[in-house]
């Protein structure tokens, strides 16, 4: 009788004093790439196809395997990949579709075997380590060829059986065949549970073959928080290392995180009538993970014959330029709330260093109320500006900054303080909320009356 799935301790949260050098660099890391691509691809309407239109099984499996793209360059890729200011890189290996992108012995169904004629990972893997990125391997638990996968274990116990052993034959083959893997990140789960994929003995095997990887929370152990999968099928769950907050960022306090998104509207692959979302929108997006402690996984689906598409090189490497200058600001930061930032910006420390990321750039100053540390220095780190900074009783005023906004995106202010950031009595997170009472001091000053001159 195989005994109940426990939940495997996860790596130690990013803020304890004991926090492992996997989960230092990952923290640090704040911005991952996320890569889908495969045969998909080449029907362009997004990477779940396959299952979303019930194509002909037959008719996907004959293209897939004609698929054979002629402008794959992992090593453009990874280059393009550094210099845009990423840290890692996660990359599907097999999708819902079942196709393998590396020459595994568990089918030929990849394309190692096929046309393509090329193991995929090899090239990735050993490209984008040449250019000192941290490797992230995407597998799906699920793959809607397979018939099992739909009868479940109850359905077809032998099927099933047969198909998890081959879902941990391969996993096991990545585990073994490509190095060190820096970051493993399950996905479709749905339909089964922890125990019917069996994942704490394979996470036993992934953790005894690859002592220091970071594994993802989409393993089948539901949390009883998060009943439903939400609309896109997200599967999250609890155990793992790290949260993936999808199409969405939720930060989870006491544990790393990641919030996975798109470059465009909606699709993860690359699809011909989809929308680019903005450059400003995909840079808001980083800044506001790392102002929540967490990371982002910024996706792009290549196009079928491996190129990645100009749209997205355009907006990476915008925010590769910001992140050149401004990039203190966001990796290797914490959060921090010790002053009203809505009607600007974000902010972000380090030690004793703020930064406020100015996404309305507000003219020649700058109000950050509830700021109590002394400022040592205020500078505009986008140009190198000394501001000069006024304190009254509610908090500072910074002076100086250019009436039109130095930066298309945003531009950072950096503040040395004389000490740990810390808020004013007065100043409340998020402003609603907290005793009222602490602003008895500013509603008094007009006197209270109700006249307009306050008698
Ligand atoms: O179904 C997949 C989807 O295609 C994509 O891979 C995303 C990425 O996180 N995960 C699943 C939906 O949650």
């Amino acid at each position: 009788m195989q005994p109940p799935e426990t939940l495997a301790p996860a790596v130690i949260p990013a803020t304890s004093a004991t926090e492992t050098a996997s989960a230092t660099w990952f923290r640090q890391a704040t911005y991952g790439l996320f890569l889908h691509w495969g045969p998909y691809t080449l029907h362009g309407r997004g990477e779940q196809v396959l299952m979303r239109e019930l194509l002909d099984q037959r008719d996907y499996a004959r293209k897939a395997c004609a698929w054979k793209p002629t402008a794959f360059d992992a090593t453009a890729w990874a280059a393009s990949a550094k210099r845009d200011g990423f840290r890692y890189a996660v990359f599907t290996t097999r999708h819902h579709d079942g196709f393998c992108m590396w020459d595994t012995d568990t089918t030929d169904y990849s394309s190692a075997r096929q046309a393509a004629g090329r193991d995929f990972v090899r090239e990735y893997v050993d490209a984008f380590r040449a250019a000192g990125l941290r490797i992230g391997l995407y597998y799906s638990w699920n793959d809607f060829r397979i018939p099992a996968m739909f009868s479940g274990p109850k359905g077809d116990p032998a099927g099933w059986a047969a198909f998890r052993d081959y879902v941990h034959a391969q996993v096991r083959e990545l585990m073994t065949r490509y190095g060190r893997i820096d970051v493993l990140w399950f996905d479709g789960v749905w339909p089964a549970s922890a125990a019917d994929w069996r994942s704490s003995e394979l996470l036993e095997e992934i953790r005894r073959l690859q002592p220091g990887i970071l594994i993802n929370n989409r393993l089948g152990f539901a949390d009883p928080l998060d009943v439903a999968p939400d609309e896109f099928g997200a599967n999250e769950g609890l155990g793992g290392d790290f949260g993936t907050p999808e199409h969405h960022i939720r930060a989870e306090p006491g544990r790393l995180w990641e919030s996975c998104q798109v470059s465009t509207w909606r699709l993860w692959c690359h699809s011909a009538g989809e929308r680019w979302r903005n450059t400003d929108h995909l840079l808001d997006l980083l800044t506001e993970a790392s102002s929540q402690g967490g990371n982002l996984l910024l996706n792009v689906g290549p196009d079928a014959d491996g190129r990645l598409p100009a749209e997205f090189l355009e907006r990476s490497a915008a925010i590769g330029d910001w992140l050149r200058v401004h990039g203190e600001a966001v990796y290797d930061t914490q959060p921090v709330n010790v002053g009203e930032a809505v009607l600007f910006g974000r902010q972000t420390r380090r030690g004793n260093t703020l930064y406020l990321i100015v996404r309305f750039w507000p003219g020649e100053t700058l109000r950050f109320q509830g700021l109590a540390t002394p400022v040592q220095s205020a500078t505009l780190l986008t140009t190198g500006a000394t501001l000069t900074c006024e304190r009254d009783s509610f908090g500072i005023t910074l002076r100086g900054l250019p009436a039109n906004s130095p930066h298309p995106l945003f531009p950072v202010i950096k503040l040395e303080l004389a000490g740990e950031p810390r808020a004013l009595p007065t100043y409340h997170p998020g402003m609603w909320g907290g005793d009222p009472a602490r602003l008895l001091t500013w509603a008094s000053q007009r006197g209270g009356g109700f006249s307009a001159n306050g008698a």
